[in-house]
């Protein structure tokens, strides 16, 4: 079965094929099929995106809508986060946390998949603190560069992308989503 991954980051495409990797009949291909991204939540995101792709495409789809959220900053930037990347960027939040003593912070993905039943939500999360300096061994992108895993020492770039595909946001969405692929199969 082939499903499609609509996304521009490439990053996601190579990090969901590490965590499917062992549903054997099972592959995921990416497209690139621009959807509105509705102003709302990770949710209401994901089952619009998931819907507009599929009614485009009429094949198995999946979007998937992520986000960073610092305790300290009340969420932010939570679901502005593609556009707080592109601006102010892990500087920008670093900046932001300097005089805050608590740096907890969580990122949140949530998977939409859409076929002729329907829409599906599936979603993870993973906790764990802001660092005080940008740390990468150029493993990752974005945010990963400033967050560091409950449990861990390194940033999740500074983690090769399998380990950080042990434990992520990504990982608990798409095992869910295994769960379901597994059922109907
Ligand atoms: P799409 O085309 O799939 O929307 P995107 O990169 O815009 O790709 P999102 O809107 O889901 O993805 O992500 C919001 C921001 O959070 C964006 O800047 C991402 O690069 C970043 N992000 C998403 N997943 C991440 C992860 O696992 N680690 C670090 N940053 C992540």
């Amino acid at each position: 079965m082939k499903i499609y991954f609509a996304t521009g980051n490439p990053n996601k495409i190579k990090e969901a094929n590490i965590i499917l990797k062992d549903l054997k009949n099972i592959t995921v291909e990416q497209i690139k099929c621009p959807y509105p991204e509705i102003q709302g939540t990770l949710e209401e995101v994901s089952e619009f995106g998931a819907k507009y792709v599929y009614e485009k495409i009429k094949k198995p789809i999946i979007v998937e809508d992520s986000g960073f959220f610092v305790e300290s900053l009340n969420g932010f930037p939570g679901t502005y986060s593609k556009y707080v990347q592109e601006t102010i960027g892990n500087e920008g939040i670093l900046k932001l946390l300097e005089d805050k003593k608590d740096r907890t912070a969580y990122f949140k993905t949530v998977i939409g998949y859409c076929d002729e039943n329907g829409v599906k939500l599936f979603k993870g999360t993973v906790k764990g603190k802001v660092s005080y300096k940008i740390r990468s061994k150029g493993y990752g992108f974005a945010y990963d560069s400033i967050f560091i895993p409950d449990g861990e020492d390194r940033t999740f770039a500074e983690m090769k992308t399998e380990e950080k595909s042990e434990i992520s946001h990504r990982k608990k969405a798409f095992e869910e989503f295994k769960k379901f692929l597994c059922n109907i199969q």
